[in-house]
Formats: C-alpha cells, structure tokens, sequence
C-alpha cells in the first residue's frame, strides 16, 4: 500500500513538472499572436515585417463591428492577443474585466500618442488602451451615377437607386446615421425614435444590394453599387482605385471614432502582444499603416511621415466645422436590445 502510494505521489510531482514546464513554453516557446482587428485597416507588410523581426507567427482575424469584436472575445476564451475596438466598446470591455492593464516597461514608443488623443472617457491614463486611428461614417458616392443630388437616406430610398447602394454590417453606426437624419440622438433608446430609424432604414432596403461582410470597397471599385454607407478610411481607399468616387459626409452630421489597441484580460501571448502595440507604434511603422489604410493617426510622430496628400486631407483630418457636426457612438448598456431586434428585422 505504502509503494502504491509513493508511486501515485511520484506520478503527481512528475505530472505538475510537466504541466509547469508546457505553460512555460506557451509564454516562451515558438511565438503566435492573434490580433483581431478590421479588414483593410493595416499596412500592406506591417504584419509580415513584425514577423521578421520577432520570429513569430501573426493570424490577423477580421471584425465588422465592435459587437462583433465583443462576442468573439467572450466565445473564444484565451484566444486573443491584440484586439481593435472603438472607444465606447473599450468602456464595455473595462467595464466587463475583460481588458489588461498593460504593462508600460520597455515600451519606448507610447509617447508617440499625441496629447489630444490622451485623457479619453473611457482609458483617461492610457492604462488599458493604446489609439490607434480615428476617422468618420458617411456615404462613397461614384459622381459618374450620381452628380449632384445630396445624398440621405431618404434620397437612398427612391426606385432609381434599386440594387445600387451597399452598407456597412454595423447596427450601431448605421441606425445611428439613420437617426441623426431624423433629427435624433444616434444614441437614442428611446422605442419610437429607433422605430422611425427603422422605418426610414425599411424604405432603403429594397434598394439595397448588400449588407457586406466586411467593406464595400470591391463593389463600389467595381461599379457594382453606385453608393455605400461605410467608414471614411475605406471610402478614401475606393477614392485610390476608383477616382470618380467621393466622399460626402450629410449636413446633418455624421459619426466619428477612435479605434485603440487593448490586450484581453486572458491573452495568452501578452509580452509578444505589447511588443506588437510598440511595433504599431513606431513612427515610420505607424506612417506606413496611415499611407495605406486612409484613416486619421493618433501618433503625432508619425505625421511627418505620413505622405503629403493624406495628411493635408480633410477627409482624413477633417476641418473644425465637419468635426462640429461629427458624434460619438455611446455605450447604452442593456438597451443595446432594441438595435439588435430593429437590425434583425432590417436584415430580414
Ligand atoms: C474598416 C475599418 C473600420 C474601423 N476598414 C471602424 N472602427
């Protein structure tokens, strides 16, 4: 009894060696990182340079929303390193424990960020979340199929559109928008406000070709929607391969973002994931994303950098008064419900 005994002792020791050791080599062995971010929202060779240089192996997963974002971290327990969301959605993040503080040592470039983008709502110290590009919702328009008529709506939903416009997959920036129109807040909870947002959004539907998985930009590149509602980065990137397509952001305003970068509170690779926020953001690094991806760059470093073009675009950067009409998206806690249910019966 007493042999059985040593041997099932010997077996425990040996067993939490082992264990011990394999979590070791989780941290340390060959290195993988999974970011989830969105489409069309990096450097051409940002992710395969890190490679180079770090010896590891990135997978580069897409969102098409921060409600996207937030139900694939909570599915998928231990499975992401990096994630990028938008403001509001860092807030909920926190809120839910499910965001790391991360750890600043040997992080050289974090100073980059800019002042203006610092002392945010939702990270005031930058403890949690590191920005990573800002930019604005609006409408590609392709000027060869419609020259001057502006563009709502309301526009949207007369016959001659039919099968020419697409979205973005985004509840919260599209029934915002819808709402803005109307002349409400884009954060709305109350029933009958989102009730006239669907309304408006019904009368659309028939006209609408897609609701895209991620970006509309092959379809409008391509012609085979003459009109999108979708993010202004993606839009300024239709504009590069397809110069008769405009950018026009409504009168009665738009929506704005900052999308940051954030380590989840169970990421498995977490020094390899601060390596690659301090990667990202490295001036020359940081330019190169903004280059290709169109959208505003928190790192102010970074804008000498940036190509001429781009940086003097109010597109990119836009003007006081295209900011002045410009609103956040708000977390509305459980009253997220009511844009849920109104999204389903538009994507019926
Ligand atoms: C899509 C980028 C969208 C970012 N290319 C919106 N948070």
């Amino acid at each position: 009894m007493k042999k059985l005994l040593l041997v099932l002792l010997a077996f425990c020791v040996i067993g939490a060696g082992y264990f011990a050791l394999s979590r070791n080599a989780a941290d340390t062995g060959p290195e993988e990182l999974t970011v989830l971010s969105w489409d069309d929202y990096i450097g051409l060779s940002t992710i395969s340079d890190f490679e180079k240089e770090t010896g590891a192996t990135v997978t580069y997963e897409v969102i098409k929303s921060n409600e996207e974002a937030l139900a694939r971290v909570k599915s998928n327990p231990g499975v992401y390193d990096v994630i990028v969301v938008s403001d509001y959605m860092v807030d909920i993040i926190k809120a839910e424990d499910g965001a790391m503080m991360i750890d600043k040592k040997g992080m050289e470039n974090l100073e980059n960020i800019g002042d203006a983008f610092r002392g945010t709502y939702f990270d005031k110290n930058m403890e949690y979340s590191v920005p990573y590009a800002f930019g604005t919702t609006g409408f590609a328009v392709n000027t060869q199929y419609i020259k001057d008529t502006p563009i709502s709506w309301k526009e949207l939903s007369k016959p001659e559109y039919k099968g020419k416009i697409a979205m973005i997959d985004d509840m919260r920036y599209v029934l915002g928008s819808v709402l803005m129109e109307l002349g409400f807040d884009p954060n709305s909870t109350d029933a009958q406000e989102i009730a006239a947002a669907v309304n408006l959004l019904k009368s659309v539907m028939p006209n609408v070709a897609k609701i895209t998985e991620s970006s509309p930009i092959d379809l409008m590149v391509n012609e085979n929607v003459w009109v999108s509602y979708a993010w202004s980065g993606d839009i300024l990137q239709m504009h590069t391969q397809n110069a008769d397509i405009e950018y026009k952001i409504p009168d009665y305003g738009s929506l704005t973002f900052l999308d940051n970068m954030l380590i989840p509170a169970d990421a498995p690779h977490r020094e390899l994931a601060r390596r690659y926020i301090d990667f990202i953001l490295r001036p020359d690094v940081s330019a190169a994303i903004t280059d290709e991806i169109q959208y505003g760059n928190p790192n102010t470093a970074a804008w000498p950098m940036i190509s001429e073009e781009i940086r003097e675009s109010p597109m990119v950067f836009p003007a006081a008064e295209t900011i002045a009409k410009l609103q956040y998206i708000k977390d509305i806690g459980d009253d997220i419900a009511l844009y849920e249910e109104a999204w389903e019966s538009i994507k019926q």
